[in-house]
């Protein structure tokens, strides 16, 4: 039997095997940042890995897919299910951009941390919103919504194999083997040529609707490798006159505790793909949509935290270096960060009781903490990160009402729950706590 989180890490490897053939520039993306990761290694020596051991780092990768309906979302769940990969978050990228990004969006990932152990692998994974007005008037919703049902993204067996691993927690080798093959299959890109009108219509809205509903299926839009010094990577990329995207999004550089995620890009690439022109005629041409990520992933932000966060992020790196939390141990005590804590000491036998607030425990050697790493996105990250890749800001009326969306919405539309990332990072931040604090102040009833 070959478990859910075996199947996790091989279609990751496989994914990126794909991927790799697909865009070259990926490949060397995954050099650099292997070279900056050595030497942050041979740099930083034991505390380069705080953030996660080197070999889940090398390993570590996050997708993009994007697909147009409720029924593909959910068929693509039913994939990530047998993954070990649950939807986590709800992301609304419509009013995060400036230019037309129509979509609505999810991470799919494990979500306990023994499975995040095993392998971390994660796709964010976008939703059209053809019922939002602003982007789709009632005549090109209705083509773009027929269009979207007439194709099929994920083959029936597919499927089934998918729904059989996720009912059995894994699959036999060679039905795992089909399994695979079929899943990296489904997010290849097609060779199938494009209709340039009905391409092009859309792509007058957004290229991102274009991407999305213009073809007759889905693929990979980026394959992200994790990176320990991001700022060293956006260097030696331009070095090697590989034009990146004009920033790094998220928090800033600073010499305090990496948190949440920074991200960069290489600007989308030409390429080659073939059309059917108006008269019929099949014609090769190119398309910008796929380009390379990087990213760099520090402590996981309560919700306080996220709240300082995004407060600071806005303004200028003194700001942020003179009221964000320089350590790790002022992130634990106000708040802001997650952590696991583990008692250090067993309970004195001179009868003195361990302190009960967190600052005391930590600072009486009570307690180690170690940072809980952020598993998942940021909207206004990923916002930048779709729009720093559209050539064209694309076209919105907003005198017309959005189409609303919500996590309790997409939920419904997957048939599955959506977890609230905060959620999932305090309890496991409790069960540690609640875990230490019962070695170092054993009830009375347990003491005799
Ligand atoms: C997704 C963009 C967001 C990230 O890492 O924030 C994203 C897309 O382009 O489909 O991948
Ligand atoms: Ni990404």
């Amino acid at each position: 039997m070959v478990p859910a989180w075996r199947l996790r890490a091989a279609f990751a490897r496989r994914l990126s095997t794909m991927y790799g053939t697909e865009v070259p520039a990926y490949t060397t993306l995954v050099e650099v940042a292997g070279k900056v990761n050595d030497d942050v290694l041979r740099k930083g020596g034991e505390s380069a890995q705080r953030l996660g051991s080197i070999e889940r780092v090398t390993a570590e990768r996050h997708g993009a897919i994007r697909v147009g309906t409720p029924r593909e979302l959910r068929q693509a769940a039913q994939v990530f299910a047998a993954l070990g990969m649950e939807p986590v978050g709800f992301y609304d990228l419509r009013d995060a951009a400036a230019s037309a990004v129509p979509v609505v969006s999810t991470a799919f990932r494990p979500v306990l941390p023994e499975e995040l152990d095993r392998n971390p692998f994660r796709v964010f994974t976008s939703m059209l919103t053809p019922a939002d007005r602003r982007f789709f008037d009632a005549d090109l919703r209705e083509r773009l919504e027929a269009f979207l049902a007439r194709r099929e993204l994920f083959p029936p067996q597919l499927l089934e194999l998918a729904a059989l691993a996720e009912r059995e927690g894994g699959l036999d080798e060679e039905r795992a083997e089909r399994f695979l093959g079929l899943a990296v299959g489904a997010f290849e890109l097609s060779p199938e040529p494009v209709d340039r009108a009905w391409y092009s219509e859309l792509e007058k809205v957004s290229a991102v609707a274009a991407d999305i509903g213009g073809v007759g299926s889905t693929h990979i839009n980026h394959l992200t490798p994790r990176v320990l010094d991001i700022d060293d990577l956006y260097r030696r990329m331009e070095d090697r006159g590989i034009t990146m995207i004009d920033r790094i999004q998220g928090p800033p550089r600073w010499d305090g505790p990496d948190v949440l995620l920074r991200q960069t890009s290489f600007r989308a690439l030409a390429e080659p793909r073939t059309f059917r022109e108006p008269d019929g005629t099949v014609s090769t041409g190119a398309l910008r949509v796929r380009f390379g990520e990087v990213e760099a992933r520090g402590i996981a932000l309560t919700r306080k935290g996220r709240e300082l966060y995004d407060r600071l992020v806005e303004g200028p790196v003194e700001e942020w270096a003179a009221a964000f939390p320089r350590t790790e141990r002022r992130l634990a005590v106000e708040g802001v960060g997650f952590f696991t804590y583990e008692a250090v000491r067993e309970r004195p036998r001179d009868g003195r009781r361990p302190p009960g607030d967190l600052a005391g425990l930590l600072d009486g050697g009570w307690l180690s903490a170690r940072p809980i790493v952020y598993e998942d996105f940021l909207p206004r990250s990923a916002a930048g990160i779709f729009q720093s890749n559209l050539t064209d800001p694309g076209a919105r009326d907003s005198a017309q009402a959005g189409a609303h969306y919500d996590q309790h919405g997409l939920s419904e539309a997957i048939e599955r729950p959506v977890h609230d990332p905060f959620d999932l990072y305090a309890a496991q931040q409790d069960v540690s706590l609640g875990r230490a604090r019962q070695i170092l102040a054993p009830t009375e009833e347990s003491d005799a």
